[in-house]
């Protein structure tokens, strides 16, 4: 395996030499997070089977990715995520409520809470990264002391907007951490069939800026590589590309079924580096975590998850005519036509029985 950086192994214990900056406290809080996350996935793809709520995307196996580089985040920096890293987005401040909505198809799952700066999840890949290159570059122009992050996949980085990004963003200089959650897997396309490099942070020295490989099912170690690059977007030192090592234990959507495509020895290989337990090992051996909180907290998730399932359940659908008012502050006369047609069209006209 190619060079990464490490601190907590597979096994729970530092690598040798190893420390990590995180304290006690955070590093319990970011394992809550953790298990939260991983209930929450679990949840969602139940409801999916249960014809509860539309299409999902699993994250399980990479809430360490997820929760070690949302914990670097400061409050002024700008977040472009895709549709995988839900982690980082509770983290955020999103509900668990507006994010059941999304999936429901409602309209307002795509809202991010005030004031916090998260754009909503990008379907269309790669289509986020020049933007989030964009945000960053205003960013520097005005003097602002934020930096961008921007989330992606291993499949992604062979679309032309990630090089476009990249290539603009080192040579403007731009306050941008390229964030890519490497889970081998881009649907049933494996990496080897997608590069023919070794690594993607190798891509990084093409451009001219830092490329960091990082075990991504290792909280600290992606906490602190992201804190780093971060930290010298902030300072005025342009961008860098981290590639976190990680893997997708369920399938790419609930419309995929991995079976036809993966080894189980694979998926079996990675649940032992898993990102959960082996924080878990690690807070057990200090002696800042024990089986009591282990089950006290898991039932303080299934009770949140609960509550924020009714929640989403009690929304009513969205109206058909929402599509046309979340476009623009006051409807252009195209809209506006568009809305009485709608309009005509729910009083039965044409046989719709949409809620309009
Ligand atoms: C422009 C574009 N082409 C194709 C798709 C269909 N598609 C959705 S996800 C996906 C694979 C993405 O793989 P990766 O970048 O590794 O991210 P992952 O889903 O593994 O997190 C594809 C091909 C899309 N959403 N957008
Ligand atoms: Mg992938």
């Amino acid at each position: 395996m190619a060079e990464w950086v490490q601190i907590l192994t597979p096994d729970g214990t530092l690598k040798e030499g190893a420390t990590t900056r995180l304290s006690e406290e955070r590093l319990v809080e970011m394992y809550r997070w953790m298990v939260l996350s991983r209930m929450f996935d679990q949840r969602a793809l139940s409801l999916q089977r249960q014809g509860r709520i539309g299409t999902y995307g699993p994250f399980s196996g990479q809430e360490a990715a997820q929760v070690g580089s949302a914990f670097a985040l400061e409050k002024e920096d700008w977040v472009f995520p895709t549709y995988r890293e839900l982690a980082v987005t509770f983290i955020l401040g999103k509900s668990m409520s507006s994010t059941f909505l999304y999936t429901m198809g409602h309209l307002h799952g795509a809202r991010s809470p005030e004031g916090v700066h998260l754009m909503p999840a990008q379907i269309m890949l790669a289509t986020q990264i020049p933007q989030a290159v964009g945000a960053a570059w205003a960013s520097k122009i005005r003097g602002e002391q934020a930096a961008t992050i921007v989330y992606f996949g291993d499949g992604t980085t062979s679309k032309g907007d990630f090089h476009e990004g990249m290539n603009f963003a080192a040579v403007l200089g731009a306050p941008v951490v390229f964030f890519c959650q490497n889970n081998h897997w881009a649907i049933s396309t494996p990496l080897a069939k997608q590069m023919a490099t070794a690594t993607i942070a190798e891509k990084a020295a093409a451009y001219g800026m830092p490329g960091v490989r990082v075990d991504g099912n290792d909280v600290m170690a992606v906490y602190e590589v992201t804190k780093e690059a971060l930290d010298r977007a902030r300072q005025g030192g342009g961008p860098t590309l981290i590639e976190a090592v990680t893997y997708r234990y369920g399938p790419h959507t609930t419309s995929d079924d991995p079976t036809r495509y993966r080894m189980q020895e694979e998926l079996d290989e990675w649940r032992r580096r898993d990102p959960i337990q082996r924080l878990k090992t690690y807070l057990l051996s200090k002696g800042i975590w024990d089986e009591d909180q282990e089950e006290q907290l898991k039932e303080a998730c299934r009770e949140k998850i609960n509550r924020e399932v009714e929640e989403a359940e009690r929304v009513s659908r969205s109206r058909l005519s929402e599509v046309l008012e979340v476009v623009y502050g006051e409807l252009t006369p195209d809209l506006k036509r568009q809305r009485q047609e709608i309009e005509r069209l729910g009083k039965g006209e044409g046989g719709v029985t949409w809620p309009v």
